[in-house]
């Protein structure tokens, strides 16, 4: 069998590879699989992107298609900037600018008032057209400072107090354990495993 995943960012791609390497399956990205459609992420929720962009690369391939719709949701900021975490401030802006943006809007928050968590929806498409969905998120603090190189994106700004680092401090192997990502994704592979043994 052969999965392939619906996305361009090469970070989560990274992670993907590592959560999904026991399911005995073919993974590639959707560059590898020759399938790299107009996709608009123009859904209301996570869901609703993940979904889209798995049937976007699924109309193209066919066979099992997973996505990722994942985002920062920040509560002193009214959730921002949720599922538009990949375009605040544009997209073709640095995370080390991103970062710090945020971190500047929480500078009158109290120390009780810096929750805030990656969300991470996963969509599957099935080989017969069927649509299946896992969710899952990581608890954290916005850091006052950005620490840490692992990772990607906002992960130099979550600290998560359990560890007393960020999620850019902590290893690949710690975060998948834990992570938005790494928890949805493992349902998923539970999901799939029912499918696949069928
Ligand atoms: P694809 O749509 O091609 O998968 P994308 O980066 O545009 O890539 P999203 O629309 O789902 O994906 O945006 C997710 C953004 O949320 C991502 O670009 C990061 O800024 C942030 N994010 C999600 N998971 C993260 C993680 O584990 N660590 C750090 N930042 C994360």
């Amino acid at each position: 069998h052969r999965i392939v995943f619906a996305t361009g960012n090469a970070g989560k791609m990274r992670e993907i590879r590592e959560i999904l390497g026991d399911l005995g399956c073919e993974i590639l990205s959707m560059k590898e699989a020759g399938a790299t459609p107009e996709i608009e992420e123009n859904g209301k929720s996570f869901a609703e992107n993940a979904e889209i962009k798995a049937r976007a690369v699924w109309n193209c391939t066919g066979g099992i298609v997973l996505a990722d719709d994942s985002g920062l949701v920040v509560d002193y900021i009214g959730g921002e900037p949720g599922i538009l975490s990949a375009r605040y401030l544009g997209e073709d802006t640095s995370y080390e600018i991103k970062n710090q943006a945020i971190i500047d809007r929480l500078k009158d928050a109290e120390d009780g008032e810096r929750s805030a968590r990656f969300v991470c929806n996963i969509a599957g498409v099935l080989p017969d057209g069927r649509v299946i969905h896992t969710e899952a998120t990581m608890e954290g603090l916005i850091a006052k400072e950005p620490a840490g190189c692992g990772g990607f994106g906002y992960d130099p700004i979550l600290y998560l107090p359990e560890f007393g680092k960020t999620s850019a401090e902590i290893t690949m192997e710690q975060k998948n354990q834990i992570s938005h990502r790494g928890k949805a994704l493992s349902a998923m592979k539970e999901e799939l495993r029912k499918v696949l043994g069928e």
